[in-house]
């Protein structure tokens, strides 16, 4: 079984393709893009985008919308995620989250699947962590140097570990489910 996968995000590719190269489904990237909604949630953002691109591209196609919620930022960067990390950056976030005692924050996946001529489903997986008070760790992408899991940052946990445990692997669960 093959699956194409519609990002621009490497790090996002590489973790679906690992997660699924186990169940037997090759992952294909497409870099094509396309139209990201601003909603307060992922789930909009993701089926719109999956329908876009399987009427688009004609095929059938799984689009992946991720964001990190920081509990004392109600939420924030959540759905502005992307944005956020391109002009803030860790540095940013660390900045905004200086001297502040609750860190818990959740990482959240939302697996948009769709095929042409009919509705998107989404499958959602999230994880439980805190803001680390500094960047520790050289694996992975984007925020891992400063989201920690039971004490270690998801680029101290490297891929495989944090393949066990993320928002991704938990989203992907359900959509594997869901295909079987
Ligand atoms: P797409 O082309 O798939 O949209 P993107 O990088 O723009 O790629 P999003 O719109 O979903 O992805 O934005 C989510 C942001 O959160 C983005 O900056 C990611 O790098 C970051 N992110 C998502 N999942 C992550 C993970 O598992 N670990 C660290 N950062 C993550
Ligand atoms: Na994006």
């Amino acid at each position: 079984r093959k699956i194409v996968f519609v990002t621009g995000n490497k790090g996002k590719y590489l973790e679906v393709k690992e997660i699924f190269s186990v169940k037997n489904i090759e992952v294909i990237q497409n870099t094509d893009g396309y139209p990201e909604l601003q909603y307060d949630d992922l789930e909009p953002i993701a089926a719109y985008g999956a329908k876009w691109a399987a009427e688009q591209f004609k095929m059938p196609v799984m689009v992946d919308d991720s964001g990190l919620f920081i509990d004392t930022l109600n939420g924030f960067p959540g759905p502005y995620s992307a944005f956020v990390e391109k002009h803030l950056g860790n540095l940013g976030i660390l900045k905004l989250m200086e001297n502040e005692k609750n860190r818990k924050a959740a990482f959240k996946s939302v697996i948009g699947y769709c095929e042409p001529g009919i509705e998107s489903t989404v499958f959602t997986g999230s994880v439980e962590g805190q803001i680390a008070h500094e960047e520790r760790g050289n694996e992975g992408f984007g925020f891992d140097p400063i989201f920690e899991y039971k004490g270690r940052t998801f680029a101290e946990m490297g891929n495989e570990e944090k393949n066990l445990v993320s928002h991704r692997r938990r989203a992907l669960d359900k959509f594997y489910e869901w295909l079987d």
